[in-house]
């Protein structure tokens, strides 16, 4: 619990079976549950983030969908654990469990349904971050603006991430983009539920062994149309939701 929210941490793993545990590890106790998703990994990420911990819950998929799916295999399960809070936490160990009270302090509060984090906030950014992320980052969180409607976030590309459940149980899981991208696509969705959005400090991380499924072919292809799409579906939403008021 965390002043009285229960919160599940989801937590999305593609063959990290080299720092699953240790993100397993240091998830602090007040969180309720650890539902990992081990996105059908070549290695053995299943058998390393069952760490013995009681919290720990890992689901495999059976072929590998990207990392959006696995996040919405994980949102489904944190419903039907009837959370008040669910958290994305990715399983390579680039978020910094300690920022955990900062993501959930404005749900608690009651001043945001989904809190995310923006590491521009934090001054290690400009050393931590490779200039090549930074640019891209600029960019596309520059992009998500425009097509997510929310003009006063930033960092679009960080998944680490707090929703309440009120906000989850306003977005149709079944359409969320599955693959990288998918955090610009939940912005644009969670704007046509009206969800509060906010944006709050957390350290950026990238260890000596940092590596990453996006790269300069993904960011031109597929993440582009992808907004594009976002953009077009949340405009029409929104046509559809004057044309009903
Ligand atoms: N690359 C990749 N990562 C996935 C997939 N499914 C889940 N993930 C996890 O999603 C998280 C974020 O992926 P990563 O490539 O590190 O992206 P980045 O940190 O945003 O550059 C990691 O914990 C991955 O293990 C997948 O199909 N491909
Ligand atoms: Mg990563």
């Amino acid at each position: 619990m965390y002043r009285s929210l229960r919160v599940a941490v989801v937590v999305p793993a593609y063959n990290e079976s080299r720092k699953i545990a240790a993100t397993v590890e240091t998830i602090p106790d007040f969180i309720d549950h650890i539902i990992v998703i081990d996105d059908c990994s070549a290695d053995d990420t299943s058998r390393r983030a069952a760490t013995g911990d009681a919290r720990v819950e890992v689901i495999r998929h059976r072929e590998n969908r990207g990392v959006g799916a696995a996040i919405t295999t994980g949102y489904r399960r944190a419903l039907e654990l009837s959370v008040d809070v669910a958290v994305v936490m990715a399983g390579d160990g680039q978020m910094d469990p300690t920022d955990l009270p900062a993501l959930l302090d404005p749900i608690a509060a009651g001043d945001a349904e989904y809190v995310k984090g923006n590491r521009f906030l934090h001054p290690e950014i400009w050393k931590a971050m490779p200039a090549s992320r930074i640019v891209g980052n600029v960019v596309l969180s520059a992009v998500t603006r425009v097509t997510s409607g929310y003009r006063h976030v930033f960092d679009s590309q960080c998944g680490y991430t707090a929703m309440h459940r009120r906000a989850l149980e306003r977005i149709d899981l079944d359409e969320l983009w599955t693959r990288y991208g998918y955090p610009n696509d939940l912005l644009s969705r969670l704007h046509v539920a009206k969800a509060r959005v906010t944006d709050v400090r957390v350290r950026p991380i990238y260890g000596e062994h940092w590596r990453s499924g996006i790269n300069l072919g993904t960011a031109l292809h597929p993440i582009p149309w992808v907004l594009i799409r976002s953009w077009g579906n949340r405009l029409a939403a929104q046509a559809r939701q004057r044309l009903r008021a």
